[in-house]
């Protein structure tokens, strides 16, 4: 039996997958409430596909509860968040889970570790509690997951893996209990290396991402037309320009490259760079409002809406958000009254947030596109007579600004 440590968005989707294909699973929260829901038959966010897999691993007998189990394997995947000032890693989450997991797990049981980690995170953090708890009998693995939110149930089928493990043979069990699923390649490498390599992908992205937005930048103070530019770039064989947009949210992209900042500080310039040119976009977008209200002669800052909540399209997943980024700096600048609308966020979370795409469109003058959900791609035409601030290139309407 796997029992799997922490249902959030890694650790469900993980669990329902291994318990659709045959394997027995125990997954366990301490969050007593989301555990309840579960077991009240209901899902706790929204991914394509998820409900579906969720009745069948339901079917196929997996259990929820808050208790950790006896058995010998333990997939872990609670979150690792970082500490805003240091830049580093807070691994307290993983090694309090596995400290509980220690309480339960009999000799020799392997703990596979999912949740993303800084390089050398298992040896600086979960090494030393590990024999603190006189428990070198077990044997750890890490194996990060690669899923991407909105193409979760997809990609966990189809995305190569990798899987560091201390002992080869521990290493290719670990790796048959993936492949009860995955069709794709399973790498088995290093602990150290599997979680360079998980950093180092969302890096990548980062970095990538933050040229695109530096390139906007460019065009938007020399008047170029950056997305021209970058389409014309990517018709070359060797060029591949990701796209601009309001900032960069998510849990990973957003995050795991500051642990390199953090760790390398004087080695990790370009990443530096990158994550601060990111993490400027939403005042960036501030400053194209207010630039575009003067042009406008607009003096009412609550006649301006922002469509979208969400980190990106189609998900319900608010963390690190651009739009959360934007407000966080309106208030500081001691200024507010902006208004705010997503189709996927239900309850009230930010002030002045609206429910129904109409009322928001009736009460505004100047709508700045956040976030490109399938709606408002399909309701363009209610945005006709407005002004528009596409911060993704998606509104076709005459006049449209961009960032
Ligand atoms: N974004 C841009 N321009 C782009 C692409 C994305 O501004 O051209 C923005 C998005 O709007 C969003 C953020 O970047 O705010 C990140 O979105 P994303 O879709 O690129 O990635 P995530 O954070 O949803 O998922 C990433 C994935 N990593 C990589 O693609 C290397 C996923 O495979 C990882 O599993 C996930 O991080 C993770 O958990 O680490």
């Amino acid at each position: 039996m796997v029992n799997v440590i922490g249902l959030g968005y890694i650790g469900l989707p993980t669990a329902l997958m291994l318990s659709s294909h045959g394997v027995e699973v125990t997954g366990t929260d301490y969050n007593s409430d989301l555990v309840a829901t579960l077991n009240a038959g209901k899902t706790t966010f929204k991914e394509e596909g998820l409900d579906e897999l969720f009745r069948d691993a339901v079917r196929a007998g997996i259990k929820f509860t808050t208790e950790y189990q006896v058995t010998d394997t333990y997939i872990i995947s609670v979150p690792t968040p970082y500490d805003k000032f240091s830049k580093k890693i807070d691994a307290g989450y993983v090694v309090a889970a596995v400290k509980e997991v220690m309480k339960a797990a009999p000799r020799g049981a392997v703990l596979i570790i999912e949740s993303t980690v800084s390089p050398g995170t298992v040896e600086k953090y979960i090494r030393p509690a590990v024999a603190e708890a006189g428990r070198g009998d077990l044997q750890l693995v890490h194996a990060p997951e690669r899923i991407i939110p909105g193409n979760m149930v997809y990609e966990l089928l189809h995305n190569n893996r990798t899987i560091g493990a201390d002992d080869k043979e521990v290493g290719e069990k670990v790796k048959k209990l993936y492949a009860s699923f995955c069709e794709g390649e399973i790498v088995v490498t290093d602990i150290k290396t599997a979680e360079m390599t998980k950093v180092v992908e969302n890096t990548f992205r980062a970095v990538n991402i933050a040229f695109a937005n530096e390139l906007a930048k460019i065009c938007r103070y020399d008047d170029m037309d950056v997305y021209e530019i970058i389409r014309i770039c990517n018709m070359h064989p060797r060029v591949n320009i990701l796209q601009p947009g309001p900032g960069v949210g998510g849990h990973c992209i957003s995050v795991d490259p500051w642990f390199l900042v953090g760790d390398y500080p004087s080695l990790a310039k370009v990443i530096d760079e990158s994550m601060k040119t990111n993490d400027g976009m939403p005042d960036f977008v501030l400053n194209r409002i207010y630039e575009i209200m003067k042009e406008k002669g607009m003096t009412d800052i609550s006649r301006v809406g922002l469509y979208g909540l969400t980190y990106k399209e189609n998900v319900d997943d608010m963390r690190e958000s651009p739009t959360l980024q934007l407000l966080e700096s309106q208030e500081r600048h001691l200024a507010s009254g902006l208004k705010v609308y997503d189709p996927f966020i239900k309850n009230d979370v930010v002030k002045n947030q609206y429910h129904d795409l109409d009322c928001f469109l009736d009460d505004v003058d100047l709508v700045v596109i956040m976030v490109k959900h399938n709606e408002i791609r399909e309701n363009m035409e209610k945005l006709a007579g407005k002004t528009v601030l596409d911060c993704h290139n998606i509104c076709k309407l005459e006049g449209t600004y961009h960032i």
